[in-house]
């Protein structure tokens, strides 16, 4: 089967308030983008996932869009964005941008025209319902907190948002609404982008009898009920065939409850549907009823080995994995799963990027993973900016009994401000970010974590980074290779072989700190040594953090 462009690339995610600012204001920006670009050439990726950059409040920085069809004044013009566009095409990458079309912003002209009255032709635009028993109509929970349900006191019903009350939720069943998506992505696809990162796309088709269920701590409902695992492929599929058919495109559609067998829908090898999915299992492995994701529990390691194994199994042949530790909403990889190697970082950081970019899916970079960039060390809720973060906190001390410190270590370790602080450039004072007062706090740790000193040197994150991107672009055996787990039980290795023809790699990675005994197989003597973090290995044993691949 022939590859298509997307299976053979590496995608590199912007979260662009947090990139490079070019005008001083503390925030970053596009003509910051444009001057970064070398940079991402040279570490050598393919494709920029670029968050959203649309007009918006931001009151959940640019996932609440009020024109899709306008760049927010804040990230500059729309001739900065064609002059981004341009210059990144002119270095041989392609840019994705972020769809984010399950929910507009409540400031959106069709939201606005919505809650003018009951008639007014945009109102079946969103999904609105009359008081059950003066109350609202089911007790489901938002991802932000609250109801899902707002009271929008002119016209006497409550609108859904699943996310804040300022990000409505579309109604899909209304084809009106699909044209409207459909025409918008007609506008960028023309325009040059060379697809879209889909925003909870798995959450756009609702079970409109909307449930109601048990209610946890919080006084809401568990949410994931609401959705149709069934309509998202039928509309999918209606997008395929009215727009994307007629575009070279790469697809990832962000999937929170995606199973193993819905994602062989997703992102069928036939092109139906997308390219490929976001799964979450492995980021949310840890997490309770009671507290959510706010929790500092540390996953089992042969738990997220399984987790791989089954994606990478259960897709084989079939549909396309995507592969992430980081991205916007998540803590550090480094932080998270190896609590920053423990005094071994660079070790830690390289062994992770080896462990994923070695299986077989696309792999995504998130700015600042390829420095090793950690958790920040958040003191208290006021130095957040998320809406999440403060939600949580108020949850966490007021819902569930937590004192103030239970609290601000879940924050320390889970929350989204984590990944969103400004990217590392250099050791300057605001880390060569911005000439101004950063919106987010700058990483004290830039002093030493920085582009500038990584990018020429040999032993760097960045450069071991830019050593495995070469090695998928001239390896059809990482592209792609069957997969097999070895030492499932293990909890402190990550073992797994790749397969092609004649052709096989060992990928073995020591996720712990200490020496670990591990037999290299017969079968791998006299193999290949690629993407190792310890120079010369040392017979029967791994080192802390130590990772390495044999191709035989
Ligand atoms: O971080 C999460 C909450 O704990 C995730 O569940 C997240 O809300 C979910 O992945 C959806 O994320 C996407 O849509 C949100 C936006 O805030 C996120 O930044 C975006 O990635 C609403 O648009």
């Amino acid at each position: 089967m022939s590859e298509a462009w997307w299976q053979r690339a590496v995608v590199y995610q912007i979260y662009p308030k947090s990139f490079q600012d070019s005008n001083g204001d503390g925030v970053g920006d596009l003509p910051g983008i444009t001057r970064r670009l070398p940079y991402l050439s040279k570490l050598g990726i393919d494709v920029i996932w670029l968050s959203p950059v649309y007009a918006s409040p931001m009151d959940d920085n640019g996932y609440d869009i009020s024109d899709y069809r306008a760049i927010a004044p804040v990230f500059g013009t729309m001739d900065d964005f064609d002059r981004m566009l341009e210059t990144a095409h002119g270095l041989g990458m392609r840019i994705v941008m972020d769809l984010v079309v399950n929910h507009t912003s409540d400031e959106h002209t069709w939201f606005k025209e919505s809650r003018k009255s009951k008639d007014n032709p945009y109102r079946d635009y969103y999904y609105w319902r009359d008081p059950v028993d003066g109350h609202e109509p089911s007790n489901m929970g938002a991802v932000f907190g609250g109801s899902i349900w707002e009271w929008d006191e002119a016209t006497g019903q409550y609108y859904l948002h699943c996310f804040s009350k300022k990000q409505p939720d579309l109604n899909w069943e209304n084809p009106s609404v699909r044209d409207e998506v459909y025409d918008l992505m007609d506008f960028w696809l023309a325009k040059g982008v060379d697809g879209f990162r889909m925003d909870v796309i798995g959450m756009i088709a609702k079970n409109a009898s909307f449930p109601s269920g048990d209610v946890g701590p919080t006084g809401y409902s568990d949410l994931w009920p609401l959705f149709n695992d069934e309509q998202v492929h039928v509309w999918l599929r209606e997008m395929r065939e009215r727009v994307l058919s007629r575009y070279e495109t790469m697809t990832v559609g962000e999937c929170v409850g995606a199973t193993v067998q819905t994602a062989r829908k997703y992102a069928n090898l036939d092109g139906s549907e997308l390219s490929m999915v976001f799964q979450f299992e492995h980021v949310g492995l840890t997490g309770s009823a009671e507290r959510g994701k706010w929790t500092t529990d540390k996953p089992k390691l042969s738990e997220l080995k399984r987790v791989f194994e089954r994606w990478e199994t259960g897709l084989e042949g079939v549909a396309w994995n995507s592969l992430y530790w980081d991205n916007h909403d998540q803590p550090r990889a480094v932080s998270r799963w190896v609590e920053a190697g423990k005094g071994h970082r660079v070790l830690a950081a390289k062994m992770l990027a080896t462990c994923l970019h070695l299986m077989k899916g696309t792999p995504y970079v998130y700015q600042g993973e390829e420095l090793g960039m950690t958790n920040y060390p958040f003191a208290s809720v006021e130095e957040c900016d998320d809406l999440e973060a403060h939600d949580a906190y108020r949850m966490l001390t007021q819902d569930c009994g937590c004192s103030h410190d239970e609290a601000m270590d879940a924050l320390r370790a889970i929350c989204r401000d984590n990944a969103r602080t400004p990217m590392q450039w250099d050791a300057s004072e605001q880390a060569g970010f911005t000439t101004g007062e950063p919106w987010l706090p700058v990483n004290p740790n830039h002093t030493h974590i920085n582009a500038a000193s990584q990018v020429d040197d040999p032993d760097s994150v960045f450069i071991h980074y830019r050593r495995l991107i070469e090695l998928r672009k001239r390896s059809e055996l990482v592209r792609q290779g069957t997969f097999e787990l070895l030492l499932p039980q293990s909890e402190e290795l990550f073992v797994y072989e790749r397969r092609l023809g004649d052709e096989r790699m060992l990928v073995a990675c020591n996720f712990c700190d200490c020496v670990v005994s591990f037999e290299v197989p017969a079968r791998y003597e006299g193999g290949r040594r690629t993407a190792y973090n310890y120079a010369k290995p040392i017979e029967g044993t791994l080192r802390p953090f130590e990772c390495f691949a044999l191709i035989a």
